[in-house]
Order: structure tokens, then C-alpha cells, then sequence
């Protein structure tokens, strides 16, 4: 077992962090502050290859890992929570499936632009009665002709705003519930498709949460996503590797904040010293950063199981979901100390903690609760008994 950082990964986190400092942590309470998508850092960081970075380079990616993919988008949460998820969704939940279940010509035309970060994709599965029951989809794909017909109302899709191009779940039969679900691309100006309610949220307010409407949305049948039946497995597969990076998300807002408490606790001065020279203080840090690191071995972890798995290594859906459970739970652990090591100031929008604390929320909610997460680990251990019999 290495525990060292290959030159490229080490490269991509030095570009990252110091992207983050120096460009990320001085917007970062103005993003959020006025719920703005910061469309010029997006730009930048395409520059960077960062809308693409485990997708190869002829399809318009860097070509990395996904270790070097968990680390760029630590580091960009740790300055930006927002621009952590505007990636994340592009990154896995978007250019990933398509590049893993797309034809070469759906590649060409919807991948290409996308990791190489001239366009922004999303991913459309949550529905009104349809959000960790993911195989209740109501949403309906009828096959006419040359076509599909689609109609329905997917909820609280990221991006869903500035998308260029959405992947999609439709119910392509009515008499099977998980393969009787397929998955769609549609491009944002197909006639019929657009963008509804706009929500109003606790955190990452710098990143659009919407509605995405269907109504006889006309897609050719090539833009089946997989094979027809098959978009609940779609879904799946790729919630297995957005997992980590929500995870990576939830570790770079833990850092982020650990940091802020622990220098504040130098400067703060009570009783005549800092405060970071009381032991209530100090264990608090200690406690901190000994949960961060922990998250962080098992987010690097579960990144290095996807790469596995693209050489043959099988499922990883369990250590995913255990990355994104630890690494959400203490992220919602470390902001929530990091605001008490403030104190009254904590509690205030002068200084970062109280957003570190709302952005964390989220972690523990999208691409699967903390309690699927736990459905996850939870069957796959049971399977891992020789007394297991089957469901
Ligand atoms: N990869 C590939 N296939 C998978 C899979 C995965 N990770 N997970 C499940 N499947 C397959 C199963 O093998 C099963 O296939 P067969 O029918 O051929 O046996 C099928 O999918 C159904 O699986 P299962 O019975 O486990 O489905 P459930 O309806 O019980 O759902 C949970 C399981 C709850 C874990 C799933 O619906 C889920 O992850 N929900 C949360 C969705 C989510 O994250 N929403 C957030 C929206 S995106 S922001």
C-alpha cells in the first residue's frame, strides 16, 4: 500500500490549491452572497481542464485519474463550495456516463464540448415522488418512429440553469418498475424543454437548482443513453462515482473551515492569550483535523476503486457511499465546531464559517442521504456474510 501522491496528482492539487486561494476564497462570499453563478471562474477553470479531468483527452478531457479528479475538486470546494458542485455535476454525473454508455457520435457532439468545458452538462433523475425512491420515475419516454417523445418534470437538478445539455431518466415502460426506466440525452434547446422553478436554497447559492420541464421533447433515437431498460443501472453507475466527488465537495468545505478555526483560534485573544492556547480549543482541532483525514483516506480511496474498476476491478459502490457518508457527516461535524470555535463571530456572515456550515448541509442530502448511503453500505456488507442467502 503507497500512500504518496503520483507527480501529476501533486501537480493538479499545488495548480488547485493555489487557484483556490487566489481566486476562489476572495469571491467566494460574493458568489454566495448574491446567489451568482460565477460563469468567469467556470471559464477559467475549462482552461484549466478541470470541467473534464478523468475524461480522456481525445474527447476533450485532461486525461487524469480520478485520485487527481477527488483532489481538483477538494481543492475548489475548499475555496468554493458552488464552483465544487457546478464541477462535480459535469465532471461525474454528466461527461462520465456519457462518455462510459455514449456512441462515438454521441461522443463527438455531447461529450467533446462538454469536458472540454465550452459547454455545461446536468443530470436529471429526481422527480416530485421520485428522489431516493429513484425507481418510482413518473416521467415518460414513447418511442414514435424515428423518435422519442418525452414528457415530465424532473426537480432540484444543479446546473439545470446554464445547461447546455441534460442526461435524463424516462419511463420507457409502464409494467416494469427499475427496467422499465431508460436514460436520454436532450439538448437544452430541444422545442419543448425548458427551465422552471429556480430554488431558493441554504447553501452553495452560487450554483443554479431547478426544474427541468419536458413537454413533447422530441430526441432522435440515437439519444438513448445505454441500452432501453437500462437507465436505472445508468443512474446508478454513475451516482457511484458522483458520489465521490460530493464527497470530495464535503472534504474540501471540512478543510476549508478547519482552517479558518484553527487560525482564528491564534488570533482571538481571552483571558489575556489566544484562544488556541486553551485545551477546550485545542481538542476541538485536533478532533477536527484527525476526522478530516480520515475522510480523506477513505475519499481517496473510493476514487482509486473507480480507476480500478475502469481496468476490470468491478463495483465500488459501497466504498463510494462510505467516502460520501464519512465525508459529509464530518464536514457537517467540523463547520458546525468551527463556528462554536468562533464563538458570536461564528454565527455572523463576517467571516466564512457560517457559509462553510450552510454549504456542508447538502452534502449529507444530494446524490443519495446519508440513509442511502447507509442502504448501500448496509446490503453490501450483509453480502459479504457466508450466511447470506440471496434478498
Ligand atoms: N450499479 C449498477 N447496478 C445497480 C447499482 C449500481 N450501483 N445499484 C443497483 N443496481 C441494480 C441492481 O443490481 C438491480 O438490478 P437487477 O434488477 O438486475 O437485480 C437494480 O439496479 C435495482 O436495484 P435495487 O433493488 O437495489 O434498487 P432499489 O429501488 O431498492 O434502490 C437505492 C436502491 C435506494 C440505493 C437507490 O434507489 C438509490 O441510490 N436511491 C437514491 C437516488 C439518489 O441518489 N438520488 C439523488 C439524485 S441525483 S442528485
Amino acid at each position: 500500500m503507497r500512500f504518496e501522491l503520483t507527480d501529476e496528482q501533486k501537480m493538479i492539487r499545488d495548480m488547485t490549491r493555489r487557484f483556490a486561494d487566489d481566486r476562489l476564497k476572495p469571491i467566494a462570499a460574493e458568489i454566495d452572497r448574491n446567489h451568482r453563478f460565477p460563469k468567469e471562474i467556470v471559464a477559467e477553470l475549462a482552461e484549466l481542464g478541470l470541467l473534464g479531468v478523468a475524461i480522456p483527452e481525445e474527447w476533450g478531457g485532461a486525461g487524469m485519474d480520478h485520485v487527481a479528479y477527488a483532489i481538483a475538486i477538494e481543492e475548489i470546494s475548499r475555496g468554493c463550495a458552488s464552483t465544487g458542485v457546478i464541477l462535480s455535476v459535469n465532471n461525474s454525473l454528466y461527461c462520465d456516463p456519457v462518455h462510459h454508455f455514449g456512441t462515438d457520435a454521441i461522443r463527438e457532439r455531447y461529450l467533446k464540448p462538454f469536458a472540454s468545458g465550452k459547454k455545461l452538462g446536468c443530470f436529471g433523475l429526481t422527480e416530485s415522488g421520485a428522489g431516493t425512491d429513484a425507481g418510482g420515475t413518473r416521467s415518460t419516454a414513447i418511442r414514435n418512429g424515428d423518435h422519442w417523445l418525452l414528457n415530465g418534470t424532473k426537480n432540484f437538478i444543479t446546473n439545470g440553469r446554464e445547461a447546455d445539455a441534460t442526461i435524463c431518466f424516462f419511463r420507457t415502460s409502464k409494467t416494469d418498475k427499475h427496467a422499465g426506466i431508460s436514460a436520454f440525452l436532450v439538448p437544452s434547446d430541444a422545442k419543448g424543454f425548458s427551465v422552471g422553478k429556480v430554488e431558493d436554497k441554504l447553501g452553495i447559492c452560487g450554483s443554479s437548482t431547478t426544474e427541468l420541464v419536458f413537454e413533447d421533447v422530441r430526441v432522435p433515437i440515437d439519444h438513448l443513453l445505454g441500452e432501453e431498460g437500462q437507465g436505472f443501472k445508468v443512474a446508478m453507475h454513475t451516482l457511484d462515482g458522483g458520489r465521490i466527488g460530493i464527497a470530495s465537495q464535503a472534504l474540501g468545505i471540512a478543510q476549508a473551515a478547519f482552517e479558518a478555526a484553527r487560525d482564528y483560534s491564534l488570533e482571538r485573544k481571552q483571558f489575556g492569550k489566544p484562544i488556541g492556547d486553551f485545551q477546550a480549543i485545542q481538542w476541538m482541532l485536533a478532533d477536527m483535523a484527525t476526522r478530516i483525514e480520515a475522510a480523506r483516506l477513505l475519499v481517496y480511496r473510493a476514487a482509486a476503486a473507480k480507476d480500478a474498476a475502469k481496468k476490470g476491478g468491478g463495483r465500488y459502490s459501497k466504498t463510494s457511499a462510505m467516502a460520501k457518508l464519512f465525508a459529509s457527516e464530518t464536514a457537517m461535524w467540523v463547520t458546525t465546531k468551527a463556528i462554536q470555535v468562533f464563538g458570536g463571530y461564528g454565527y455572523t456572515k463576517d467571516y466564512p464559517v457560517e457559509r462553510h456550515f450552510r454549504d456542508a448541509k447538502i452534502t449529507e442530502i444530494y446524490e443519495g442521504t446519508s440513509e442511502v448511503q447507509r442502504m448501500v453500505i448496509a446490503a453490501a456488507v450483509l453480502k459479504e456474510s457466508p450466511l447470506y442467502e440471496g434478498k
